[in-house]
């Protein structure tokens, strides 16, 4: 076996059981596809992960891709080659794909539980395979022309980058230099160094395409002076689809990184060898609401993957610790003959791997629930109507998917997944460490935890006057005070309750200082202060929220007939989950609430050097 362990059970439980995706399936959008056949989906995609594409997440971790920097060139690994041919060959990437772009228009829901098994196997693999992605944003943005182009980038399987960050401009993505000069012919000459550009030189495709957000001459400061441009790597002759001349935008370097190694890092120049021609996507200058488009697909992937991450962890924790054999059980501890048994038995351990199980699967409803609102969205195109609820409630949970489930997912693979394992979590004999490398940077790139909790704060709620956090709180208040799980889950349902209470407590003085902060701008500081505070903290009640709604599926279950012993072993793992994550996680939103509630500015006002 491999050293991915994915979860399908619960996938499927989320997909069908909770999120009744099925309902959808086989009318409007999605007529082509029935619920047989989206299992089918899972299940290769399962096979593809666990097999081929897990297989060389070590040797490319420890063989990393190599740069040549005179011919500014990128070997990449053979293993990892073959993990990516597996999947580009598979094409199971046009699931995500608009029929008219050569697609099979599947939902939301069930591209988002594939890519968690592709983002858990083999987070590269995945980036690596943006293209046929950017290629549907550009061929629904671009110009006719930049509509032919993206056609040839589905057809032969080019790159894809998309450039922001330059070196001055990193979460103040307005901040950046790069120039766009206007040429006679109606093209435009980028000048300028950007950085730490994912996947911007490898061996895998003829050709990479790269949307960079660049100022062109005279614009206006800021995010809105930008505008984006399509930058190939070779030029294209749109007519025969053969690649020209050599454009000059080229890799002048690749970061060696803590993880995510085989993933690779560019610095990227343009226009210093020869020109750097670029064509003005959709010929407007709309830039940053254009790369959003991008932004918000790249956001809910790195959210994903750290949650796969955390799963996939927590599941080689729990085959270790079913194994590992040391100490007695706690009520023998002094009884020096007593039988030694599997750390399962110990109290501690048993607390972590409740800890991991609850996040893990509490946060992969949180994407699935995020991606159902998606599905609402496209359901409401197909019928030429706008679902702006849904719209507003998926844009609400985006920051929580990235940023929520990033720092909880690295928080937890350290100090809990690769803990479980004691000394041997620290060797590189086990994938757990690899892990940790490999998603710190989930909280890092496509905007800082920060620019998430802020993103959340500013934009989703208080630019939305709190309507679409109303209608969600309203759900979570509605099932706290329902019937669910009847007596079973009361406990829970009153813990919720006082978690929802405790989440509005933090809110209250948030909003209070943003409108305090028109006539005393300081008071802004305070809101900075809890920021993130707010974004953990909602995300913790929706997990709540989320394990509750699966625990109340899960009694109904057990209480049927025919359940299988597997089953019933899963859906009481089900209803444990809820139950301890409401005893023990939604009680610390109370200190969170006092925190905030006391919140001074004696931090803002400490002289620099005191710190
Ligand atoms: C990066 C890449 O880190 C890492 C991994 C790459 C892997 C690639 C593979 C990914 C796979 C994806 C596949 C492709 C897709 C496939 C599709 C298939 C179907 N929501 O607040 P303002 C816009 S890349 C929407 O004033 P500031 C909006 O237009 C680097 N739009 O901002 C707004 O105008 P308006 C990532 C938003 O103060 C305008 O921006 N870097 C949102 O000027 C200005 O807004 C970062 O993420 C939003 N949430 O600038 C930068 N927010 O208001 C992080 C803003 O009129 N920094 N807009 O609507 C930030 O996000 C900053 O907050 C800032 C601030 C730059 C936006
Ligand atoms: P800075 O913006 O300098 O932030 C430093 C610290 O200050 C952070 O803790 C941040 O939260 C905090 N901070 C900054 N501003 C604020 C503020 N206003 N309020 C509160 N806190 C703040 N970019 C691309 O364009 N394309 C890519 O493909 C790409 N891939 C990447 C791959 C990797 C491996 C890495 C490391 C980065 C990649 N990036 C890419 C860049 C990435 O998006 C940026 O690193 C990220 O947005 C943060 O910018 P920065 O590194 O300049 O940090």
């Amino acid at each position: 076996m491999g050293h991915y362990k994915s979860n399908l059970r619960d996938l499927e439980f989320n997909l069908f059981e909770v999120f009744r995706r099925q309902d959808l399936l086989g009318s409007g959008p999605y007529a082509e596809l029935d619920e047989d056949t989206a299992r089918s989906v899972l299940d290769e995609v399962n096979r593809l992960a666990e097999g081929p594409l897990a297989e060389s997440f070590e040797d490319a971790d420890r063989h990393p891709p190599v740069f040549d920097p005179a011919a500014g060139t990128v070997t990449m690994p053979e293993s990892f080659k073959k993990s990516f041919k597996a999947w580009m060959d598979s094409e199971w990437y046009r699931l995500d794909l608009a029929p008219e772009f050569g697609g099979s228009g599947a939902p939301r829901s069930l591209t988002w539980a594939v890519a968690e098994q592709v983002l858990g196997a083999n987070p590269a693999v995945y980036t690596f395979a943006s293209g046929p992605g950017f290629a549907q944003i550009l061929w629904h943005i671009g110009t006719p022309e930049q509509k032919r182009f993206a056609e040839l980038a589905l057809e032969r399987r080019w790159g894809a980058t998309m450039v922001l960050t330059e070196p001055d401009a990193g979460s103040d993505v307005g901040a950046g230099r790069a120039k766009a000069v206007r040429q006679p012919d109606g093209t435009w000459h980028i000048e300028g160094v950007k950085r730490f550009i994912t996947s911007a030189e490898h061996d895998m495709a003829e050709n990479i395409f790269h949307l960079v957000l660049a100022r062109p001459e005279g614009a206006g400061p800021g995010t809105k002076g930008l505008s984006m441009f399509l930058v190939p790597k070779y030029l294209v002759d749109l007519e025969t689809g053969e690649l020209g001349e050599r454009n000059g935008a080229h890799v002048t370097g690749v970061e060696k990184k803590m993880g995510l190694k085989v993933s690779t890092t560019c610095e990227l120049t343009f226009g210093e060898k020869e020109p750097a021609v670029g064509y003005l996507v959709g010929d407007v200058h709309q830039g940053i609401r254009q790369m959003f488009l991008v932004i918000e697909y790249a956001r809910m992937m790195v959210g994903t993957k750290a949650i796969a991450t955390l799963s996939t962890g927590y599941l080689n924790a729990l085959e270790f610790a079913k194994e590992r054999v040391q100490g007695a059980d706690m009520t023998r501890m002094t009884d020096k003959t007593a039988p030694r048994v599997t750390i399962t038995h110990h109290p501690d351990v048993r607390r972590s791997l409740m800890t991991q199980k609850a996040y893990a699967e509490g946060m992969r409803a949180l994407v699935l629930l995020t991606a159902s609102y998606q599905d609402a969205v496209q359901v409401a195109q197909h019928e030429g109507r706008a679902d702006e609820r849904s719209e507003k409630i998926n844009d609400l949970l985006l920051p929580i998917v990235k940023g929520f489930g990033s720092e909880r997912a690295y928080a937890l693979l350290g100090a809990e997944s690769l803990q479980t394992l004691g000394g041997s979590g620290f060797l590189q004999d086990y994938p757990i460490e690899q892990y940790i490398r490999d998603s710190k940077i989930d909280t890092l790139y496509e905007g800082t935890t920060a620019i998430q909790g802020q993103d959340l704060f500013f934009r989703k709620i208080l630019r939305d006057n709190g309507a679409a956090l109303n209608a969600l709180l309203g759900e979570i208040e509605a099932f706290a005070g329902g019937e669910a799980g009847n007596g079973r889950l009361k406990n829970e349902r009153g813990l919720l309750g006082r978690g929802l209470d405790d989440v509005r407590g933090i809110l209250e003085p948030m909003v209070g200082w943003a409108v305090g902060s028109l006539e005393n701008p300081k008071e802004l500081y305070r809101v900075g202060l809890n920021s993130t505070r707010l974004l953990l903290a909602l995300g913790d009640l929706i997990v709540g929220w989320l394990l509750c709604r699966q625990a109340e599926i899960a009694l109904n279950a057990l209480g049927g007939d025919g359940v299988s012993e597997s089953d019933q072993a899963f859906y009481t793992g089900k209803v444990a989950a809820a139950q301890f994550f409401c005893q023990t996680v939604l009680p610390r939103l109370a200190a969170d609430r006092a925190v905030t509630e006391a919140t001074t500015l004696d931090v803002m006002e400490l002289p620099e050097e005191a710190f």
